[in-house]
């Protein structure tokens, strides 16, 4: 599938130091060493339905965030992002609305590439969508199979597959809550835990039958189409290959998705899936997650028709802690605007402080658990001294449009 339009990265001088960031299933900060100096980072996508929320921005700005301290750390990257375009809660909300579920998909898609496009996000050199995966999946359910994971549920009528979670050895180390805990949050994303049949309640379906009126595909496992997380674990190691460096996403991944990929990985490949798994906080709105089922979306597209600086709604979410969870509010876009026009006005004076103490202050913060917060201020600390360079502003704008992805 197609990403969308690259923006122009600057290279600084001079680097040095590794990213260090806050993995999931150690609860510390771990130092990113990749293999021969490439970093394979995997994130996951939208299900296009109902899409660019100011959640899923703030989940592909953090990552953006990544993307850019591991280039300044002198890596390669190797990014790969999905698309999840068949799902039942895109499936869900086609038929609410009468809507096909495909043109849905694609509505929905062309409006995140505008909105990754004007938020400056760099593009996944490797986008790419469930329905295109399907080969692959059915590929890793085979290879799955081999290894016992794989079972048809006892259900005469329809026989789905499932993985038996319990396969493998790290199984919770992610998500470290009890088997009960597990169910109740399986249940309200995506699960089925009660599902007559099953081994176990917590095993997740790796390909659904054909239902009469829903899309399907023919594979060796009959016609259907993938389960969730099949997906994101198909896609991520044929694009990257197992122990790869990071699986990013929302807090809301943790369980069941990303426990769910890390044991299909390391069950197929007798390898770790991810190396690293971090997790961004939540959005919210009005004391709740930012979402379509409750009706509190704040939409990147809607900001951008009514004339919001899309810089500016960029600077609002590097504002906040990726990790934090935090509520948009109508002053968290006014103060990004102010403080845009603070540091435009800074970088345009004749003269200003040197710009190396700033680049390290930037570096040591966004190393450091990407702490962008700590980046913004030692830039506002910098705008609001007075100095005698007279290049230094153009050097900050390379440099803050490098770090941050801010074009000043
Ligand atoms: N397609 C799957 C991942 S494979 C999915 O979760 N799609 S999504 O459209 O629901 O979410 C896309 C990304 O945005 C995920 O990383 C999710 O964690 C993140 N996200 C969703 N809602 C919010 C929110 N309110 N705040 C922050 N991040 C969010
Ligand atoms: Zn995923």
């Amino acid at each position: 599938m197609r990403a969308w339009t690259a923006p122009d990265v600057p290279t600084l001088d001079g680097r040095g130091g590794r990213l260090r960031v806050h993995d999931t299933a150690l609860d510390e900060l771990v130092e990113i060493e990749p293999d021969n100096n490439e970093a394979r980072l995997y994130v996951c996508g939208i299900t296009p339905y109902d899409a660019t929320h100011l959640g899923h921005a703030n989940t592909y700005v953090a990552y953006d965030l990544m993307y850019r301290v591991l280039l300044d750390c002198g890596h390669r990257v190797v990014y790969t992002q999905n698309v999840t375009d068949v799902d039942d809660p895109l499936l869900e909300r086609a038929e609410a609305t009468g809507v096909d579920w495909e043109e849905l998909a694609e509505g929905q898609i062309t409006l995140f590439r505008e909105d990754m496009t004007a938020l400056r996000v760099v593009p996944p050199q490797h986008y790419v969508g469930a329905v295109e995966a399907i080969p692959s999946v059915v590929d890793l359910i085979e290879s799955l199979k081999l290894t016992g994971a794989i079972y048809q549920v006892d259900d005469a009528e329809y026989p789905d597959w499932y993985f038996e979670v319990h396969r493998a050895p790290g199984f919770g180390r992610l998500s470290k809550l009890s088997d009960d805990e597990a169910s109740a949050v399986f249940a309200e994303r995506g699960g089925d835990p009660e599902r007559p049949g099953k081994k176990h309640p917590l095993d997740c379906l790796v390909w659904r039958l054909e239902r009469p009126g829903e899309p399907s595909w023919e594979s060796r496992l009959g016609r259907g189409r993938p389960g969730w997380h099949i997906e994101c674990t198909a896609i991520a190691l044929q694009h990257l290959g197992a122990a790869f460096d990071v699986q990013g996403g929302g807090s809301d991944l943790i369980f069941p998705h990303h426990e769910m990929c890390a044991a299909e990985g390391a069950v197929a490949t007798r390898q770790p899936f991810a190396k690293t798994y971090v997790h961004s906080g939540m959005v919210g709105l009005h004391g709740e997650k930012m979402s379509k089922s409750k009706g509190n979306l704040v939409l990147v597209s809607r900001l951008r028709s009514s004339g919001a600086d899309p810089t500016a709604i960029r600077l609002a979410l590097l504002a906040q802690h990726y990790r934090d969870d935090w509520e948009w509010t109508a002053d968290s876009l006014r103060e990004a605007q102010q403080r845009l026009a603070r540091w435009r006005d800074a970088v345009a004076r004749s003269a200003a402080p040197s710009a190396d103490s700033l680049i390290d202050a930037l570096r040591a913060a966004l190393r450091t658990d990407l702490d962008a917060p700590a980046a913004l201020a030692a830039m506002d600390a910098w705008a609001e001294q007075p100095g005698a360079d007279p290049d230094a502003g153009a050097t900050v704008v390379q440099a803050v449009d490098a770090l941050l992805g801010v074009r000043l």
